[in-house]
């Protein structure tokens, strides 16, 4: 808090510090700091001893501690209420109200402040355009030494196509999302006038057009529901689907077939049971249930691909009934920044043949840059220590490398200046790993409190009868990637998140004498690769 134009306060109530800075930590406070491991050492433990983890994953009461443990320690990093937005760097009812804004995990860089960064670096930040260029864009194809595909891909850019949404006409800071989390609005819409437009109707059932004995979406023309589509695409072939944007890349249309197969086919299921019902029940009861199919399945085969762990992670929201936890969740606009992971695409795409070079990828990640400036993004060295972790000292401790540290270094000044974005994707990956600490040690406690914080996990709604009954708080707690595939896909093809068999590449050549994905790819190699590249 300021006191007078050039002095402040820190405010140290429960923070465990004290001091004019809060910086010095109360006893029990170093204690348990001094005993705490380092998120590499545990990330490091999860990801190994393999053997170990078999058991642990075969005792529940283990099993439930650790993930537990997971889901509290990653959601006490997240303030539920939130605290701060674009442009209130105070607490407001403003703040707390007004769900057109994303939230803010720090609050923005004072605008009286001799610095963009705050007091470090220079006057003027590097030009955007000369970042991207020199540090992010892709000179050769590198792949993920967890082996990740295009079905994660694809995947991750349907799912967080419901909650990052923003508002482009009022600017970086606000969002069109207000369900701020898993409400699967990119499938039924994001007002109940598009919803109403996409809907049948009849036994709760979205409108559905069939193609060769096959369910797909309706046409634009018969949804009246608006979609974005290139100049080109015939009017027979506009697909209308909860979010607007979804037909503008294949594999987002997919996904949406497959969720408005999965509505329609769960529908039938829960009508068998309730004869009884109208369409409105049948409607929202089946929603609520793809709500917690969804979360069921980005928890236990999304984060956990994701995560490299032999610990098997749990969706079930009892482990959280006896504890402080708050059923309510803010996207953060760091989140949206940081789950900006385009280098998770590929250069081409083999569609009916043609080349399909994503160039916008490029202008995102300027975007991604230029935005953050706009909203005043605190350095990724804020960021690490508002997430518990230590500042990076030099560049090259944040690169793991000497050549583009030192260009960094030339460019930034000061690594207490370094910016958030381009800071993660520069940042040296955990070995044999697709991220760095800071993505993982953010992106999770974002993921995990927006995850569990749905209502459908609270004690009331957890229950099944809220979802029909056994069978469909069934379908919930059975769900997987594998069986969502299964179930809406002609001859139940094989499925997952990462390759099972690839083609040998330059850098997993002459070593590979394995048959897996993830014993074929050798990270030393890929590291060595990524460094010398970038
Ligand atoms: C843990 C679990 C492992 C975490 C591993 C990676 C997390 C990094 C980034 C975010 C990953 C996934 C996001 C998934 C869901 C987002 C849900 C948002 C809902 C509003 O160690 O904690």
């Amino acid at each position: 808090m300021t006191t007078g134009f050039d002095q402040y306060e820190c405010d140290c109530t429960r923070t465990g510090y004290y001091g004019e800075n809060c910086t010095t930590p109360e006893f029990f406070t170093w204690l348990r700091l001094t005993l705490k491991p380092s998120p590499n050492t545990v990330h490091y433990i999860l990801t190994h001893f393999k053997g170990a983890w078999n058991i642990v994953n075969s005792i529940p009461f283990l099993r439930d501690a650790i993930m537990r443990y997971v889901l509290m320690s990653r959601s006490h990093l997240i303030d539920s209420p939130p605290t701060y937005n674009g442009d209130y760097s105070y607490k407001s009812w403003e703040v707390y109200s007004n769900l057109s804004y994303y939230t803010r995990s720090l609050p923005p860089v004072g605008l009286d402040c001799p610095t963009p960064m705050g007091v470090k670096g220079k006057k003027e930040l590097p030009d955007s355009k000369l970042i991207v260029e020199k540090f992010l864009l892709r000179k050769k194809f590198i792949p993920d030494p967890q082996g990740t595909n295009m079905m994660f891909t694809f995947f991750a850019q349907h799912f967080t196509h419901q909650f990052f949404k923003t508002d482009h006409k009022k600017g970086p800071a606000f969002t069109k999302a207000l369900g701020h989390g898993v409400d699967l609005n990119h499938i039924y819409g994001e007002t109940l006038e598009r919803q109403l437009k996409l809907r049948l109707l009849k036994d709760g059932k979205l409108k559905y057009q069939m193609i060769d004995g096959e369910m797909y979406p309706p046409t634009v023309k018969d949804t009246q529901a608006e979609m974005i589509y290139p100049p080109h695409i015939p009017e027979h072939l506009q697909f209308s689907v909860g979010q607007e944007v979804f037909g503008l890349v294949p594999g987002l249309m997919m996904y949406a077939t497959i969720w408005l197969r999965e509505h329609n086919r769960v529908c039938d299921i829960l009508k068998q049971e309730h004869p009884e019902w109208d369409d409105e029940q049948l409607f929202q009861t089946t929603r609520l249930i793809l709500i917690g199919e969804t979360i069921k399945i980005v928890i236990e085969d999304y984060v956990q691909h994701l995560s490299g762990y032999h610990f098997k992670l749990k969706f079930d929201p009892e482990l959280l009934f006896n504890q402080r936890f708050q059923y309510q969740n803010r996207i953060a606009a760091e989140f949206n920044t940081l789950y900006h992971w385009h280098p998770l695409l590929p250069d081409t795409f083999q569609i009916a043949g043609g080349k399909n070079v994503p160039a916008a990828v490029q202008k995102v990640a300027k975007a991604s840059i230029d935005q953050s400036r706009q909203m005043r993004y605190q350095s990724l060295n804020e960021y690490r220590k508002r997430f518990m972790l230590k500042p990076f000292k030099s560049f090259e401790e944040l690169t793991g490398e000497k050549e583009m540290a030192a260009e960094l270094e030339e460019l930034y000044g000061d690594i207490d200046a370094m910016e958030l974005y381009p800071g993660l994707l520069v940042e040296k990956p955990r070995p044999g790993a697709i991220f760095g600490e800071t993505m993982v040690e953010i992106g999770a406690p974002f993921s995990l409190k927006g995850l569990m914080g749905n209502a459908i996990c609270s004690p009331e709604y957890w229950k099944p009868s809220t979802f029909g009954g056994k069978v469909g708080f069934e379908i919930i707690n059975t769900a997987s990637l594998q069986k969502l595939i299964c179930n809406n896909v002609k001859g139940c093809p094989f499925t997952a998140f990462h390759i099972l068999n690839p083609e040998p590449t330059e850098a997993t050549i002459n070593v590979s004498t394995s048959k897996t994905a993830m014993e074929d790819i050798n990270p030393t190699l890929l590291l060595k690769e990524r460094s010398a590249e970038l």
